[in-house]
């Protein structure tokens, strides 16, 4: 009986523990780079305090790098390649990446990484750090745990940022279908929304809605008046397409909830912002956020870490980039 049952329960054990690691080369873990390189996270941790020094827009570009990251392909640092022919044009030479910055700093963060620990980290888990890193730099503590495990895809397209980056045009149906095909709910796009409570946009983003927007000559009607004239200050019809405005003015440096009380006011940018006051589901998300007090960052936390897990590359999956910006030979 012993050896038939001992033999069993290790049969039971050895599959049990088969079936968890199976489970775990798929998951990303916290302690990931505990053995490979610990010193991953302080090597990001110190390169990025020091930049946000003396650029404090930092926090800004890099989560919205994120974002782009983990919206097309999955979060697999595609967003970090550069374009290597003009037939097929890389993520970040589509239109909506134009602005993206901050690319160098992900260069010295790989850079410096590389020199302790070669080929271990991947960029894709070096752009998640960073951007947490950068977005907490103002605070005592950060703002939301990443799990790492990623590895770096090899296939970066222009084309395929249509339909799965949002449009800051798009209404709430087609935001939710982008957000719901990437297994973000309503919840996570209302949440995730609220990044727009630090950084500045680009006038030709949103300046339709200040001139002429229904054909009688009128700004968008669901536009704060007072905002429309101050922006149309900002913006003139035919601005310079370089001119940028901050998206939650007076607070644009300060990662608050600051952004649902003017979305409130009828103060949102872009379209996709009024938007979320168009569902009755979505405008009580909204209201809730605004008057909590400890709720956004909380429920920011728990939807960052939803989106940076999008169809993400694990164990043998992808590869460990060398340099962030082209795909090892
Ligand atoms: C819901 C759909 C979204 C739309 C339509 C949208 C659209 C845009 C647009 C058009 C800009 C201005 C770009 C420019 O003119 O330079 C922008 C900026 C920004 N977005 Fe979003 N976005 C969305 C969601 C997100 C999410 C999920 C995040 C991050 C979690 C995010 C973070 C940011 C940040 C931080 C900026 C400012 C960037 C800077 O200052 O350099 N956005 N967004
Ligand atoms: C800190 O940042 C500045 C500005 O980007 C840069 O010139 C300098 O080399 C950085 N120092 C370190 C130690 O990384
Ligand atoms: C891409 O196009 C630009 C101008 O259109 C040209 O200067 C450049 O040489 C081209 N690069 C490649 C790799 O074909
Ligand atoms: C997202 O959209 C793509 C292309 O339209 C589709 O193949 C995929 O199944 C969708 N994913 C989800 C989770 O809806
Ligand atoms: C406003 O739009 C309408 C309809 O498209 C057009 O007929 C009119 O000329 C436009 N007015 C101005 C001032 O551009
Ligand atoms: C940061 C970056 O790579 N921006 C690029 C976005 O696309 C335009 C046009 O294709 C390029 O000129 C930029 O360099």
């Amino acid at each position: 009986m012993t050896v038939g049952y001992t033999i069993f329960i290790l049969f039971v054990s050895l599959s049990l523990l088969g079936f968890l690691n199976g489970c775990n080369a798929h998951r990303l873990r916290y302690n990931f780079y505990k053995v490979t390189c610990p010193q991953a996270n302080r090597i990001v941790k110190r390169i990025i305090t020091n930049e946000t020094r003396t650029n404090p827009a930092l926090g800004a570009q890099l989560i919205r790098m994120q974002f782009h990251d983990c919206f097309v392909r999955g979060c697999d640092g595609s967003v970090l390649l550069d374009t290597v022919n003009n037939d097929s044009k890389a993520e970040k030479d589509a239109i909506p990446n134009r602005s993206l910055k901050g690319f160098d700093v992900i260069d010295d963060i790989k850079n410096a990484i590389e020199k302790v620990c070669p080929n271990v980290v991947s960029c894709a888990d070096i752009l998640a750090l960073a951007a947490r890193d950068a977005v907490s730099a103002p605070f005592k503590r950060r703002l939301w745990n990443v799990a790492l495990g990623r590895r770096d895809g090899r296939i970066s397209l222009a084309s395929e940022t249509n339909g799965n980056i949002p449009s800051p045009f798009a209404d709430f149906t087609s935001l939710l279908q982008t957000f719901n095909n990437k297994t973000l709910d309503v919840n996570d796009l209302v949440v995730l929304s609220g990044a727009h409570t630090i950084g500045v946009a680009h006038c030709g983003t949103f300046s339709r809605r200040l001139y002429n927007f229904t054909g009688k000559g009128d700004a968008d009607p669901t536009l704060d008046p007072t905002y429309a004239d101050f922006l149309r200050k900002q913006c003139p019809n035919l601005a310079n397409p370089k001119t940028i405005v901050e998206m939650d003015p007076g607070s644009s440096r300060s990662f608050d909830k600051h952004y649902y009380h003017i979305l409130r006011q009828n103060k949102g940018l872009f379209i996709s912002d009024a938007a979320l006051l168009t569902n009755k589901e979505s405008e009580s998300i909204v209201i809730r956020l605004q008057r909590s007090r400890g709720l956004f960052f909380a429920a920011f936390a728990r939807s960052m870490r939803k989106m940076a897990a999008i169809d993400v590359l694990t164990g043998k999956d992808g590869e460990i980039r060398r340099n962030c910006r082209v795909v090892n030979l």
